[in-house]
């Protein structure tokens, strides 16, 4: 196990995304979720519009470094049907989950009544399906796992809560609409990095030992919140039961753009691609403003779950 050094290697032309790379007038490139699809890297990435409401971009690359966008996005809020009652203010932090043979995309739905999770499904990420609103208000950082479990989808989520702090929980699907068996599987650590608040981060994936899932923490200074990466491994057969936590952070505000921006001090990440030759690239929002990438061997993370863990609950 590597034991000094940074566990995640920054791009050394990050970022590598910004506002400038997007044809139309957007103010931020940030929070965006990835996948590899026939050999090609889609982001599916959150922009603020010019006038503070969020829209989803589109941008694909061949290498996972080098991206070109979409002349327009790829999702702007719904008008009709009562997805567009709830994605009135805007749509946001999107996460492409592959689960069994399509994507299952799990985005934040704002309006007038607060913000929820919103679910669609696409094979080609040319025609989207909305399928459902599956949370109500004050919930977000929806993540699914690639699997089903006994016949059910699974998901991880964070409430929004100021009386038991910003959690994670699990629940369960059979349709992809009706969720429950609902529990709280890891919560902020008192006097830790990630004592203010944590969440669900990239969709997990498999590893020998478990299922990966790099999360984010937040901690409170004199000067406002710092956002940074977390590990956790969950029990391949049951993902409920986590196996380790990483009781480092794996990745923390350090670059000019990431120190500094729309939102200061934030690396927040909604995607990671694991690659056959056991690195895993791991893409991150730089305070909320642009977007980064850095890579990790695989089974160190692994290792830094197992063997400097600290508890989940
Ligand atoms: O500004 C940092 C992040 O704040 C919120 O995340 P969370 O509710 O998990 O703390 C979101 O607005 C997120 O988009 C943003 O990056």
């Amino acid at each position: 196990m590597k034991t000094h050094g940074p566990i995640i290697t920054r791009f050394e032309k990050n970022p590598i995304l910004t506002r400038k790379d997007v044809p139309y007038p957007v103010a931020t490139v940030h929070n965006a979720g990835i996948v590899k699809h026939n050999d090609r890297y889609i982001m599916l990435f959150r922009s603020h519009l010019l006038n503070g409401r969020s829209v989803i971009g589109r941008a694909d690359s061949e290498d996972g470094f080098s991206f070109t966008v979409r002349p327009k996005p790829f999702l702007t809020p719904a008008t009709d049907s009562i997805f567009g009652e709830y994605e009135a203010f805007g749509v946001e932090d999107l996460r492409i989950n592959p689960v069994e043979d399509e994507y299952l995309l799990t985005y934040s739905a704002y309006s007038r009544h607060g913000v929820r999770i919103a679910l669609a499904r696409t094979r080609d990420f040319e025609n989207v399906e909305r399928i459902a609103l599956i949370t109500q208000a004050d919930l977000r950082n929806v993540v699914l796992f690639p699997e089903k479990f006994d016949g059910r989808y699974v998901r991880l989520d964070r409430p929004h809560s100021e009386i038991s702090p910003w959690s994670i929980w699990i629940s369960y699907s059979p349709d992809l609409v009706h969720w429950g068996d609902s529990r709280v599987i890891m919560k902020p650590l008192a006097y830790h990095w990630d004592e203010m608040k944590i969440g669900p981060g990239a969709p997990p994936f498999k590893t020998d030992k478990g299922w990966l899932h790099i999360y984010h923490g937040v901690f409170k200074t004199m000067s406002g919140t710092v956002y940074r990466l977390g590990a956790a491994l969950h029990d391949l057969a049951d993902p409920a039961n986590i196996i380790g936590v990483s009781d480092s952070w794996i990745l923390q505000p350090d670059d000019s753009w990431e120190v500094s921006g729309y939102v200061p001090n934030v690396v927040f990440t909604c995607g990671a691609v694991p690659e056959d030759d056991g690195t895993v690239k791991i893409y991150w929002g730089g305070a909320d403003t642009v977007m980064c990438v850095g890579t990790a061997v695989i089974d160190e993370l692994v290792a830094l779950c197992l063997t400097a863990s600290r508890p989940a609950l």
